[in-house]
């Protein structure tokens, strides 16, 4: 087997570049850049701040930040003191931020302040949030207090609390299908675990790296790729703050001069199709990521010829904490979400529960350090994915020769744009919608191999098909859940398919 890293506090991946390299550039950015030594006092200030507000170890910290060096030091401050950073995606819904606010208990949240308005009225009703720790500008509203003063007069100095290595350490939210996201607990050695396995045999960082993470902290994918890999090698990792529209990476890569890119195949697509790509330097470029979903072959090229080499194409979980499966530079084959990271181990099960034979499908177990124990209050949930030290994935595939190749979810849930979504969720919701008589949502794959959801509507009488009525029911998916669950595709019927017991038809539907 594969040894457990012994770190008994998280933070020690930041913390060794004090001895290290401390005047060596940690993060850079349109917030300022910062040294090792510089980010780990502020992170010890932050860590201070926390414990002297009276916070008990192991009590959750709500973090609602977008990528900046705030993020950074509040996060390895907190951990360092003993609490537990929850990594929640800034783009959730009023109501889903309530439930999470009463899922942790937290009772402090760093927010960053444009972020901020959503922390108020009925989203903060029946939870325990008291004090409201707002970075990155100005401050307005009750319950909220500046980092600046939160921060003052608190030392640049912490030692590590006494945590053990299976101690909890912080929390992501699962994107979740039907049901309430769950809370995925990690421990204090999880961090070290992914760059001894994916870190330092796949990604091989070099001290002299500049990171540069397009997909953004909160996301399982983006922590370890901004804040785990880089601070492991001493190197040097990016934070953009704000929407990564082509033209700002593109603009971004050319400034800050990244070596290394991480990005979902949404990216390379985008960015291989921008009319502002000819315009731009992307010459420092040694290194592509990209995760989550499939590449597809042309975009694979397109990127090779741009600058030189594909993007090595992985997949991981949030339960894993990163990437568990994954091609190398060297060692690429296109389609394949990879081979077992050296760290992990992993089996094909078939429907039955026996194993795969060789080129048989079945859904995919994996172990390894750094897996999650259990979602947070959560025994059923909990009973299906973490199966004694195995996770469940829900994902099917085939191997061949080593390599993984993607065959579909065991149940429904299907990712776009590297976030589950489960259709009959945006069915339901489709449903609501006064225009809509009846609606089946189905999952497509499009030519570049991309997964994307397709909507056939039946209209009520007197609403007639057209371009505005697809505008107006993808505009309702996008405010009633959220923009990525909006349909890519609406089709217009008179009337759905029917099977002999009066259900919609799924089987006609997808072969029609
Ligand atoms: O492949 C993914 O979706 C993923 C999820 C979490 C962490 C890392 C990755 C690549």
């Amino acid at each position: 087997g594969y040894v457990k890293a012994d770190h008994r506090n998280g933070s020690e991946i930041l913390w060794q570049n004090l001895s290290r390299n401390p005047d060596k550039t940690a993060v850079i950015g349109p917030l300022g850049h910062m040294s090792y030594a510089e980010l780990i006092a502020e992170a010890a200030r932050w860590g201070n701040a926390f414990a002297d507000a009276g916070l008990a170890r192991g009590e959750r910290i709500a973090f609602f930040l977008d990528d900046t060096p705030a993020f950074a030091a509040a996060f390895f401050g907190a951990v360092r003191a003993g609490f537990v950073p929850v990594l929640l995606n800034i783009q959730t819904r009023p109501d889903v931020l309530q439930y999470f606010l009463q899922d942790t208990e937290a009772r402090y949240a760093v927010v960053d302040a444009e972020l901020s308005a959503i922390f108020s009225g009925d989203t903060l009703k029946d939870t325990k949030l008291e004090s409201i720790v707002v970075t990155n500008g100005d401050v307005t509203g009750p319950g909220r207090i500046g980092a600046a003063t939160f921060l003052d007069g608190h030392g640049t100095e912490l030692e590590a609390a006494d945590t053990g290595p299976d101690d909890m350490a912080f929390w992501m939210y699962s994107s979740g299908s039907t049901g309430r996201p769950k809370g995925i607990v990690h421990l204090h050695h999880d961090m070290a675990y992914i760059q001894q396995s994916f870190g330092d045999h796949i990604l091989k960082l070099r001290e002299d790296d500049i990171c540069y993470s397009v997909p953004k902290a909160y996301f399982a994918y983006g922590f370890g790729n901004s804040l785990v890999f880089p601070f492991c090698t001493g190197a040097t990792t990016l934070f953009m703050p704000g929407q990564p529209r082509p033209d700002v990476v593109l603009g971004a890569i050319e400034i800050y001069r990244p070596t290394v890119l991480f990005g979902l195949p949404t990216l390379y697509t985008a960015l291989a199709r921008s009319a502002a790509l000819e315009a731009h330097d992307l010459s420092s470029l040694r290194q592509s990521m990209s995760a989550a979903e499939i590449l597809s072959e042309d975009v694979y090229n397109t990127w090779k010829e741009l600058v030189g080499h594909g993007p090595t194409e992985g997949l991981g979980s949030t339960e894993l904490l990163h990437v568990y499966l994954s091609n190398a530079l060297d060692d690429h084959r296109i389609g394949a979400a990879g081979a077992r990271v050296p760290g992990y181990e992993v089996r094909l099960e078939t429907p039955d529960g026996v194993p795969a034979e060789p080129g048989e499908e079945g859904v995919m177990f994996v172990r390894g350090h750094s897996s999650a124990p259990t979602y947070w209050n959560r025994p059923d949930k909990t009973a299906e994915t973490m199966r004694g030290d195995w996770i469940y994935t829900g994902d099917r595939f085939i191997e061949r020769d080593g390599f993984y190749y993607f065959q579909g979810r065991a149940d429904d849930l299907i990712k776009v744009s590297g976030q589950w979504v489960w259709p009959l969720e945006v069915e339901r919701c489709l449903n609501e919608h006064p225009d809509v008589h009846e609606c089946a949502v189905l999952a497509v794959q499009l030519a570049d191999k991309r997964m994307a959801l397709r909507a056939i509507v039946s209209l009520v009488a007197g609403v007639a098909a057209s371009d505005e009525q697809t505008l107006k029911l993808r505009d309702y998916v996008k405010t009633q859940l959220t923009p990525f669950k909006s349909p890519r595709l609406f089709e217009y019927v008179a009337e759905l398919p029917k099977t002999g017991t009066g259900k919609i038809d799924r089987q006609a539907l997808v072969a029609g």
